[in-house]
């Protein structure tokens, strides 16, 4: 079947014809593509068009598809079983090399998604604490749990949605949002309510509403604030773990969350998520503790295989030196032929991770910023980027990933579709 056939066929079965909303295109109009295989940094699609993919499967795939390693280290582990609901070696080593390259995690617990990992992290703030409140960010993403459908980004920001219908006030009016990177607006609201406050939860770089980096001082200052009223800091690195250094965006920063929460990277394409830190709050997560949390497919002895792997790939010495090198010499190279054709763009990139902004606006710290860029113009260069065979997400509202396997071939073909689209803006 062709893409539109599979397509329409999808719609009749699954809805929006898609397992996850930011896949189907309603952030920039089309169709979806329907990926058949990939290889390296390309993905081809059921008409077999080859294009070079920037989006890594939204972060898991920073070692490129197919990676030879990873392939043949599940191929190994599927021949032993898929799954035993049982403790197995390979989780042990998993959470011995998480424990070991995050200072700030004593204990890790295995789940299947971010998602998972930060509703998870959640329930133990606020178990441990005795408080129900919880703060988060306006414009930041960390999964579709209810506590978190409050302005939102990712996929609810692309599809316009505040919120989720299902999402109960009672629950909603325990999620405090603030401005991100607004430390004075943060600080009013612990005053206000900071004895009540379980969690403040933060990506600290937001990669759910394009990309946006923290201010100077922000993260101390709100790890300061988490100090001054005994609330839990947790650093959702689903997106940043293992993607912005190998320590992630904590490494970067030199912050030590309480708890971190993880995704993508750790589970090299199968479904893994997971989150830790701190002894003293973790040995309060079932059976050790009250805290309840459980899962079917959680260590799943493949899933984790495949984790383990990636961990030794991500660990070699350069790897992180090399990938920013990689996204700079593209993001730099992007902004000038925007400047050549006068079109006002800019990016933002940090280790193998970058946004990018049609704006003039050179100052994009938080959601009222990327509000007023322009989404038109983006959705014209990603189809005009897309039609020579690059493919971008399909949202303005996300950041974009660089995989070792991108390389001055990747480089310069994406340079030259850029060349022509944005002489077309
Ligand atoms: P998942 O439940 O989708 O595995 O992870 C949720 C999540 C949590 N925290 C952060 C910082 C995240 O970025 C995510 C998921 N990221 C999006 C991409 N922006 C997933 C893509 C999708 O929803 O299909």
């Amino acid at each position: 079947m062709n893409n539109h056939d599979l397509f329409l066929s999808a719609q009749k079965y699954i809805p929006g014809g898609v397992n996850s909303p930011v896949r189907a295109f309603k952030g920039v109009g089309g169709d979806p593509l329907f990926i058949k295989k990939a290889k390296g940094p390309y993905i081809y699609d059921v008409d077999d068009k080859e294009y070079i993919d920037y989006i890594g499967s939204w972060g898991p795939m920073i070692a490129g598809h197919s990676n030879k390693k990873v392939l043949k280290a599940v191929h190994k582990a599927v021949d032993q079983g898929m799954s035993f609901g049982t403790p197995t070696e390979q989780e042990v080593t998993v959470a011995e090399k998480m424990c070991k390259l995050i200072p700030s995690m004593d204990m890790v617990r295995m789940v299947n998604s971010g998602t998972e990992a930060t509703m998870s992290a959640i329930r133990l703030a606020r178990g441990f604490t005795g408080r129900d409140k919880i703060i988060k960010f306006e414009g930041c993403y960390h999964g579709h749990a209810d506590s978190f459908l409050v302005k939102a980004g990712s996929g609810v920001l692309t599809l316009g949605i505040p919120g989720s219908p299902g999402v109960p006030s009672a629950v909603a009016d325990l999620t405090l949002t603030v401005a991100y990177n607004d430390l004075d607006a943060l600080e009013s609201t612990m005053q206000a309510h900071g004895d009540d406050v379980a969690a403040i939860i933060v990506e600290p770089i937001a990669g759910n509403m394009n990309m946006i980096l923290p201010l100077e001082g922000y993260l101390q200052g709100m790890r300061d604030l988490c100090d001054k009223y005994g609330t839990i800091l947790i650093f959702d690195e689903v997106m940043t773990g293992f993607r912005v250094a190998l320590g992630g965006a904590q490494e970067l920063y030199n912050i030590t969350p309480d708890l971190s929460t993880f995704g993508k990277v750790i589970g090299g394409g199968l479904p893994v998520g997971a989150f830790g830190g701190r002894k003293d709050i973790m040995s309060h997560i079932a059976p050790l503790g009250p805290v309840y949390q459980a899962g079917t497919l959680s260590g799943n002895p493949v899933a984790m295989t495949a984790g383990s792997v990636m961990l030794d790939i991500v660990s070699k010495k350069g790897f992180y030196d090399d990938l920013a090198i990689k996204t700079q010499n593209l993001t730099k190279g992007l902004k000038e032929i925007a400047d050549k054709n006068s079109i006002p763009f800019h990016t933002v990139n940090e280790g193998g991770m970058f946004g990018m902004f049609f704006t003039e606006n050179l100052e994009i710290n938080n959601f009222e910023d990327i509000a007023h860029c322009d989404e038109e113009r983006f959705k014209v260069f990603f189809h005009k980027m897309l039609d020579q065979g690059v493919y971008f997400g399909p949202s303005a509202y996300e950041a974009a990933f660089v995989s070792s396997t991108h390389d001055e071939v990747t480089l310069s073909k994406t340079l030259k579709a850029a060349t022509f689209a944005f002489s077309e803006l």
